[in-house]
Order: C-alpha cells, then sequence, then structure tokens
C-alpha cells in the first residue's frame, strides 16, 4: 500500500531534493508531508505536479507516517525524530545525531544494506555525504584485498553547507568577477570564492575536524571494519555541487590497477572513468545532478613500502544525491 511520507526539514537543499528522488524512484507516496520550521509556513513544495503546504515541524505533525525522510540538523533530528520513532514511523536520518549509535544501523545499501532490517530505535542513519562518496568506490576494492588504511584528501562543494552555503557563493563568484563589497554575511570562516578553506565543521582531537573524524568513525561501522585506519583532509572549495576526493587505499594483499577498474567496472553505483590518454576522467562537473559515483586515476601507490598493496585513485559525487537524499531513499525502498 502508498505510504505516508513526512520530510523533515523539507525547504533545504537536501529535503527538497529528498522530494524530487522519491518523485524520480516512483516511491510509492499516498500522502506527503513536508515538515520545516514555523518560518516555512506558508510556502509550499512541489510534489508530482502539485503545490503541497509545508507544515509546522512539532511532535504531533508526524501523526500517521510510515516513513520519515529526516533532512535537518542534529538538534531537531535529536528533539523531533524519537517522536516520530514513537508514533510508529521508521525514519532514515541524514544528520549526525545518531549516526554512531549501537542500536542505529549507519547504512550504505551499496555495502551494507543488510544492516537495515535491524532498527530497534525505528531510526536509520544516513552517512555524512564526503563519507557516502569516498567509501562507494573503495567497498568493491575492499572485497578484492582487505581494505587496512585509507588516506583521503577530500574537495567539496559549497552546497554541502546547505542553500546558505550554494547561495553565498555565487554571490561571492559575481563579487570576484564584477567588484562590490565582499561583505560578512558567509556561513564560511573566510571568503570561498577564489580561496580553498581547509576547515569543515569544527576542530576536535589531534587537530582534526569533527568532519574529518567522521570518515573514519562512520567508515569503520558501515564496512564492518572497526580497526581499519582513516587520515583524512577536508577541504572546502568553490565548487556549487559534488564532492570530490583523492584516495590511497591499502590492503592486506596485492591488488593491481587493472584488477581495480575490473572490480569497479561491475560495481553498483559506480562508474570507471579512467583514460587519461583521451584527458577522461571524473570532475564535479560531470557529476553533478546525477547518482553514480565516478571513479578514475586508478594508478598504484608510488610512495608504498611494497609497492603492490596500494593504490591512489580520485572520485567524484553529487553530494546532495548520492551524498544524501538519493541514498536515503535507497534506504527507504528497502524498507518497503
Ligand atoms: C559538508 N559534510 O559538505 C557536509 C554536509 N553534510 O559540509
Amino acid at each position: 500500500a502508498d505510504k505516508t511520507v513526512a520530510i523533515l526539514g523539507a525547504t533545504g537543499v537536501v529535503g527538497t531534493q529528498m522530494i524530487q528522488c522519491l518523485e524520480e524512484r516512483n516511491f510509492p507516496v499516498g500522502k506527503l508531508v513536508p515538515l520545516a520550521s514555523a518560518r516555512s509556513v506558508g510556502k509550499t513544495v512541489s510534489f508530482n505536479g502539485e503545490d503541497v503546504p509545508v507544515v509546522e515541524a512539532t511532535p504531533d505533525a508526524f501523526e500517521g507516517a510510515d516513513i520519515v525522510l529526516g533532512a535537518a540538523g542534529d538538534a531537531t533530528a535529536k528533539a523531533l525524530l524519537p517522536e516520530a520513532a514513537k508514533r510508529g514511523a521508521v525514519c532514515v536520518d541524514n544528520s549526525h545525531a545518531f549516526r554512531l549509535d549501537p542500536d542505529v544501523p549507519l547504512v550504505i545499501p551499496e555495502i551494507n544494506a543488510a544492516d537495515i532490517a535491524n532498527h530497534p530505535r525505528n531510526i536509520i542513519a544516513n552517512p555524512n555525504c564526503a563519507t557516502i562518496i569516498g567509501l562507494v568506490p573503495t567497498w568493491p576494492l575492499h572485497k578484492l584485498a582487505g581494505l587496512r588504511r585509507l588516506i583521503v584528501s577530500t574537495y567539496q562543494a559549497a552546497s554541502g553547507a546547505g542553500m546558505p552555503g550554494l547561495t553565498e557563493l555565487k554571490r561571492e563568484m559575481s563579487v570576484v568577477a564584477n567588484g562590490g563589497e565582499m561583505g560578512d554575511t558567509s556561513p564560511f570562516a573566510y571568503q570561498l570564492a577564489a580561496n580553498l578553506i581547509p576547515q569543515i565543521g569544527s576542530f576536535k582531537d589531534e587537530g582534526y575536524t569533527s568532519e574529518e573524524w567522521k570518515m573514519q568513525n562512520e567508515g569503520r561501522k558501515i564496512m564492518h571494519l572497526p580497526e581499519v585506519r582513516v587520515n583524512c583532509t577536508c577541504v572546502r572549495v568553490p565548487v556549487m555541487r559534488s564532492h570530490s576526493e583523492s584516495i590511497t587505499a591499502e590492503f592486506n594483499r596485492p591488488i593491481s590497477p587493472d584488477e581495480a577498474r575490473e572490480a569497479l567496472a561491475s560495481a553498483p553505483g559506480v562508474k570507471v572513468v579512467d583514460d587519461p590518454a583521451n584527458l577522461r576522467y571524473p570532475m564535479p562537473l560531470d557529476t553533478s545532478d546525477q547518482d553514480l559515483v565516478y571513479v578514475g586515476r586508478i594508478r598504484r601507490d608510488l610512495s608504498a613500502p611494497d609497492g603492490v598493496n596500494s593504490l591512489t585513485f580520485w572520485c567524484c559525487g553529487d553530494q546532495i544525491r548520492k551524498g544524501a537524499a538519493t541514498n536515503a531513499v535507497q534506504i527507504a525502498e528497502y524498507l518497503l
């Protein structure tokens, strides 16, 4: 039977994309309930050609919902999703609030769809966007050779910081091109246009940021590899949409670039774009507004002591889609 689906944070970048993904994937929605804060009441969202009024997100607004897709921040998710779960809904949440809770599965369906079945709190967590984009192509290589260690540098798009990030980058680009006041309206710590900012999230242990810790902590849980070691540097770049990552992966067994390419060619959710002779490699402009993670520049890690157990590659993926909304809707599809 068709489901009543509530979207918490329906007017943001991820919430809007979730609604579009439900539509595109013909998710059996009987009723869509777009929820947002009181200041969005009066707005509508478009779903299957209809304008659906936004409802204020209160505990009682979840009454009758079968599935909740959460696209709100940590505090809102923490306050409201247990209320939705109590009222019988199963929640797929994109915030950080529940990701490391042992009673909440953290899922990338291409990797650990089997974990979805056991959700005692009625909450399933969607991983961080940079984790999803990096792990989708890493997982098939792990299955081949056993992952031991990852060294990752991310190049994360402005829209990872939501609508305010996107609007700000456009504004700053226009100021850079045409002149004018740069101002101080930015959600970022510094000007992003014509710049790079090596900080995403806040600074935590050992000089790493919250975003950098997510890659290791979430990756270990998703892949069921509690020992895997991850070294990560996350950088905000002046790109509108699609995160990119440079990854060096060290394995327990030898793995060649050709073996990796072959495994990736048949892996779900991945597209190999790796033809340096013809200047073909993944780029964020090419991966935006679609669901596959593109992977290329696959080559031996010449710095590895044994020379055969380690590979370096480059991947790009739309972090609003596969890094957030599509991944959540895929999880919801398993719930059906
Ligand atoms: C970012 N990871 O790119 C965040 C969004 N979830 O800022």
